[in-house]
């Protein structure tokens, strides 16, 4: 069955330009103006619309068992909210118990991810460390398609990685050719101020961020920033909240550091104020790590996304309900981390960043998608709209406007962090492997029929040998 998207304006990283594009078996097979419809297509009209790469969002935990309960979106419901968004893709975590063996977490992910309707993929974490965790390593980038291992700085008592975990786990990614990616909170800070705040009588949500401070970040974004050049370790920053973490990657950016930065869609346009909601269950809905953060946050992640230091944008969909959350009534640190964004990413994105002119059009597509490809190593087969890639698209009317709820959303849980926000500019048709899977407000999916991307590695050693040249080399001075 073909589609043929007909009349619309491609916009794609590099370029901006009125064409079509015809989809067949899956794969975009042509793109330029005034292609003839074959026998039996299907035609989208994209008039006065765009037509752009489907959304990858390279950070969510669809079913994450996670604090004593289970995230309550499902690969089968997380991907469908995600197609009614304009996201095609996803690339989720498997977090395996520390002294579990990566494999055994990883065959429990992709049979929980079987039920997907949209492209995934897997970051692997690494939460503990003996051999068999460097040999499992070297499995999954040879014969599983994994290239990034995330590493939890916070945590602690649970999957926290210590130094000592990060410096092994670093070196062995290196070896492999693989990426490596952080959540960069001081876990032991963390877990002391909690004790702090809970001590001094402060139980409920408000007691989350105070545990939390930018700074806690800002030490372990630059502690792995420093661990990665030291090994010359390529090294991906995720859910970057607030100045400080941004600072250090900035930093290391300028001095040439191969270091990127994640940006949620909730810590761009949601701020700190949710936590002294005297609604203490919506307070509380809001606790996710790191915590939503006073404005003058909001604005330094603009300005480092809009400047090129923040290369991705994500949600960190991890789904808690409120009967979920109230495990944390008494006791802040029991709340189930976590909150929900993958519906609703692209559109809060076009809708403050690009209508206000903080993104280009083109800018918007990088940062929903090629970015995300590109880092993972799977472009252009995602992430492009070129002939040969996979028909991952998403029909973009600027004119269509949506007030976002609950009451509305195809996510399965009970809280929207962007409730009541009226956005203009969103996905009218989104299609997958070339099929509409989303039209007009109806998801048309196939449950299964999503497929896991294998992401290969980079070119292995090829740092590394320059880092040595570079150092065995003493730079010239001029006397
Ligand atoms: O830390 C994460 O990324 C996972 C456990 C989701 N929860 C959160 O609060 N970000
Ligand atoms: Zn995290
Ligand atoms: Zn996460």
């Amino acid at each position: 069955m073909s589609v043929l998207i007909k009349g619309g304006t491609v916009v794609t990283a590099g370029k901006t330009r009125r064409a079509d594009v015809l989809c067949d078996n899956g794969k975009i097979v042509e793109v330029g103006p005034g292609i003839d419809a074959p026998a039996g297509a299907d035609v989208i009209d994209a008039g006065g619309q765009y037509v752009m790469p489907g959304g990858i969002d390279p950070h969510t935990h669809m079913q994450l068992p996670f604090m004593g309960t289970v995230a309550s979106e499902d690969f089968y419901t997380g991907t469908a909210a995600g197609l009614a968004g304009g996201t095609t893709m996803i690339i989720d975590f498997v977090i395996p118990n520390p002294q579990q063996r990566l494999m055994e977490a990883y065959e429990q992910w992709r049979e929980w991810a079987e039920k997907a309707v949209a492209d995934y993929s897997f970051h692997v974490a690494v939460t503990w460390w003996d051999d068999t965790v460097s040999d499992d390593m070297e499995t999954l980038v040879r014969d599983h398609g994994v290239n990034s291992f995330k590493h939890f700085m916070a945590y602690k008592g649970a999957i926290m990685a210590t130094d000592e975990i990060l410096v092994n786990s670093f070196m062995k990614a290196v070896e492999l050719g693989a990426i490596t990616t952080v959540h960069a909170e001081n876990g032991d800070l963390v877990y002391r101020l909690q004790q702090k705040i809970y001590d001094m009588g402060i139980t409920g949500p408000e007691g989350h961020p105070l545990s939390r401070p930018p700074e806690v970040e800002g030490e372990a974004a630059n502690r792995a920033i420093r661990i990665a050049e030291v090994l010359n370790c390529p090294l991906y920053v995720v859910h970057v909240s607030c100045r400080q973490a941004l600072e250090a990657i900035t930093r290391a950016r300028n001095e040439g550091q191969r270091v990127f930065g994640e940006v949620l869609a909730g810590h761009l346009l949601v701020d700190d104020s949710v936590y002294r909601d005297p609604d203490l269950e919506r307070a509380a809905a809001h606790v996710m790590s790191p915590p939503f953060r006073s404005p003058e946050h909001q604005v330094a992640l603009w300005r480092g996304l809009k400047a090129g230091n923040l290369q991705t944008t994500a949600t960190d969909h991890c789904c808690f309900c409120a009967d979920q959350k109230a495990a944390g009534k008494d006791d802040f640190r029991l709340t189930p981390n976590g909150t929900a964004g993958i519906e609703n990413r692209m559109e809060v994105l076009w809708h403050h960043g690009v209508s206000t002119g903080k993104l280009t059009l083109n800018e918007f597509v990088k940062v929903t998608s090629t970015n995300a490809a590109q880092i993972f190593n799977i472009y252009p087969r995602k992430g492009s709209v070129s002939v040969g890639a996979d028909a991952d698209l998403v029909v973009w009317d600027p004119a269509a406007s949506k007030t976002i709820s609950v009451k509305t959303h195809k996510q399965n849980v009970d809280f929207n962090i962007f409730e009541g926000m009226t956005v203009q500019g969103c996905a009218s048709h989104t299609l997958s492997a070339g099929k509409v899977v989303f039209a007009d407000g109806d998801l048309r999916v196939e449950r299964g029929a999503g497929k896991y991307v294998n992401r290969p590695p980079f070119a292995p050693y090829y740092d590394a040998l320059n880092r040595q040249a570079e150092l065995a080399t003493p730079t010239k001075v001029d006397r």
